[in-house]
């Protein structure tokens, strides 16, 4: 393989980063320890552990580890002890409670968990940062009995530094969990999904070296006419006295860059590429990329694509594609409960493929990070989202920063993604002006984080007043999105599935129309006819009648329809068909195909793509 040297061209220091500061950049390619494993776990409805009996907080007590479940250590046999961690069951990590153990499938509050851990610091390492995944929704952490913080939010990443604070042996986190929903959080008390509790996803001790790139970005600069394309590098040290290089190799492109940080540890630099294969369904080439500075090393494996609408199209690379999409919750129905492991998102985006995807709505929430690593493997564009769903407190400040800090994580953490297209921000939110003030803060955060990608969200349609067959789509919020994206029910909430074939529909905007939702229950394995509710039939016959129906829309470029796989939804009792779950799915809970899986595989194979436009 050639490795060409390039020049440095532009050097500029900026303030990318300087908010506050973001757990690090894959955090996969680190040196360190896995936590993961079984945790010892005492289940606290009243939070005892976090309360005196005159329920004043035992944080604000003189003494922090007074907390009962602090993991305090009898200090003789005569003490009373009434929790132990050491004598309590283990659960493990990463992973939700509910399906765990059938007394906790239900169960929304508090959870301790702790672990111990022994430590030994690796050579020229000399931080240590606890790295969480995600813990839903709320978690306080401590180590050796000092509290480290709280985080809020139950599918976001973050970390605390705890260089310093570590034992040779007998090292304690505990965390507690809380899953409690409140009507100001995002989300809010009432969605279709079910509220899975506990440490979700992987728990590291991450170490580095003194000084290390904390976070980074490798992308294709905008285009200019007639000009070789060119990569965008920036680079954010955390620990540097002074200014400092980092080399970024991407041999493959023959990119070998040296840059130098400013005072604060920041570095940008755009080197052209002689030769570049671009990213895409069809051919989903990832680039090596190494990022070096002193004595820390990243390597990363990324894409480089170009994502634009131009009209009402969208181009990929320049060219328009069609959004041949489906819609997942982070849930493996075979194994039950939340989705954490690179084996689940392999199953998962898996059956996207065999469905003939180019494209995935990672609903409603953001999904750990294997999924959009094995997408930019796979070759499936990304829909990512937060949870701004339905019901949330439009007029309360921390609501809002709240949704922010979920977004700037997402953004942060998966912005070296090629998979990536579109952030979206909400989801079927009712329309009104602080609703739309809210949401178009967030699509500004949105675009002043990352300007390379597309915003969206999905919205909602209304009927003609005057006509039960017209259809309009005119939230004013589709003034601020990329797409005109929208939830649309005919033939399942809204009448019988002939209603699909008189509807006619008006836009407000010539954006590209991209169905964010469309579906109908059906329980595999029950069969019946096509008017026959929750028969695989009503499905097959809905997903005919609906694509039939989209496919007059002339800028109609795409369709996450609802939803790849059966989930579990607590707003679904309906014994014997729905028993707790969403059976919107085109698989059963089973991992069993329904008849309209077909319907929709035969459309994306045949005739999708010609409803990408024309050049
Ligand atoms: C929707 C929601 C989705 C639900 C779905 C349904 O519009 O966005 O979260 O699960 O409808 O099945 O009703």
């Amino acid at each position: 393989m050639k490795t060409q040297a390039l020049a440095a061209l532009i050097v500029l220091s900026s303030a990318t980063f300087a908010a506050a500061a973001p757990a690090m950049q894959n955090v996969y390619a680190r040196s360190g320890t896995t936590l993961d494993g079984k945790w010892h776990v005492i289940v606290d409805p009243y939070e005892n552990g976090a309360y005196n009996y005159r329920r004043d907080p035992l944080d604000a007590a003189p003494n922090p580890t007074s907390g009962y479940f602090l993991d305090r250590r009898p200090r003789d046999r005569t003490d009373l002890v009434e929790y132990d961690f050491d004598a309590s069951p283990t659960l493990m990590v990463p992973g939700d409670w509910n399906s765990q153990d059938d007394k906790l499938f239900w169960y929304e509050g508090t959870v301790w968990y702790r672990t111990r851990f022994d430590f030994t610091a690796s050579p020229g390492m000399e931080r240590q940062f606890l790295h969480f995944g995600a813990a839903n929704y709320q978690a306080d952490v401590y180590l050796n009995g000092a509290k480290l913080g709280r985080h809020v939010g139950g599918f976001t990443q973050f970390e605390y530094e705890v260089t310093g604070k570590l034992k040779p042996a007998g090292n304690s986190v505990v965390v507690k969990v809380d899953n409690t929903r409140h009507a100001d959080a995002v989300p809010t008390v009432n969605t279709d999904w079910w509220n899975y509790g506990g440490l979700t996803r992987d728990v590291t001790l991450v170490e580095t070296p003194r000084s290390f790139i904390r976070d980074y970005e490798v992308r294709l600069a905008p285009a200019r006419a007639g000009a070789a394309a060119r990569l965008a590098l920036s680079v954010q040290l955390d620990g540097a006295s002074g200014p400092t290089p980092v080399t970024v190799d991407i041999p493959e492109a023959g990119v070998r860059a040296r840059l130098m940080t400013d005072a604060a540890g920041s570095a940008r630099l755009e080197v052209p590429v002689r030769k570049l294969t671009f990213w895409s369904p069809q051919q989903p080439k990832l680039y090596e990329v190494r990022l070096s500075s002193g004595k820390d090393l990243v390597v990363d494996r990324a894409g480089f694509r170009r994502i634009e609408v131009r009209g009402n199209q969208v181009l990929l690379n320049g060219a328009p594609v069609f959004l041949r999409g489906i819609s997942l919750h982070e849930e493996n129905p075979l194994r039950g409960g939340r989705a954490y492991s690179e084996e689940d998102a392999r199953l998962l985006l898996g059956w996207a493929r065999e469905l003939g995807c180019n494209f995935v709505r990672l609903a409603h929430y953001p999904h750990n990070e294997h999924m959009a690593r094995v997408a930019d493997e796979l070759g499936l564009m990304l829909w990512e989202e937060i949870p701004v769903y339905w019901t949330i407190a439009w007029d309360n400040a921390d609501t809002l920063a709240n949704a922010k800090d979920q977004l700037t994580a997402l953004i942060d953490r998966d912005r070296n993604r090629a998979s990536v297209i579109v952030w979206s921000v909400a989801n079927e939110t009712p329309v009104s002006e602080p609703r739309t003030r809210f949401l178009k803060s967030l699509v500004d955060a949105a675009r002043a984080l990352d300007a390379t990608r597309l915003v969206s969200a999905a919205m909602e349609v209304h009927v003609d007043p005057e006509d039960n067959n017209h259809r309009i789509v005119d939230d004013p919020f589709g003034a601020y999105t990329d797409l005109l994206s929208f939830n649309q029910y005919i033939g399942w909430y809204d009448g019988l599935p002939d209603k699909l074939d008189r509807i006619r529909w008006t836009f407000a905007y010539d954006k590209p129309v991209v169905i964010s939702e469309f579906g109908a229950d059906a329980l595999q394995g029950m069969h019946g006819d096509a008017l026959t509710r929750f028969s695989e039939e009503y499905q097959q016959d809905l997903y005919r009648r609906t694509l039939a129906m989209l496919s007059k829309i002339p800028q109609w470029r795409g369709t996450t329809p609802w939803i790849l796989v059966d989930f579990r939804s607590p707003r679904r009792p309906l014994p014997v068909i729905q028993d707790g779950w969403n059976r919107k799915g085109l698989i059963g809970e089973n991992g069993t195909k329904k008849k309209a899986f077909f319907v929709l595989q035969d459309f994306y194979r045949k005739d999708a793509d010609s409803h990408a436009g024309g050049k």
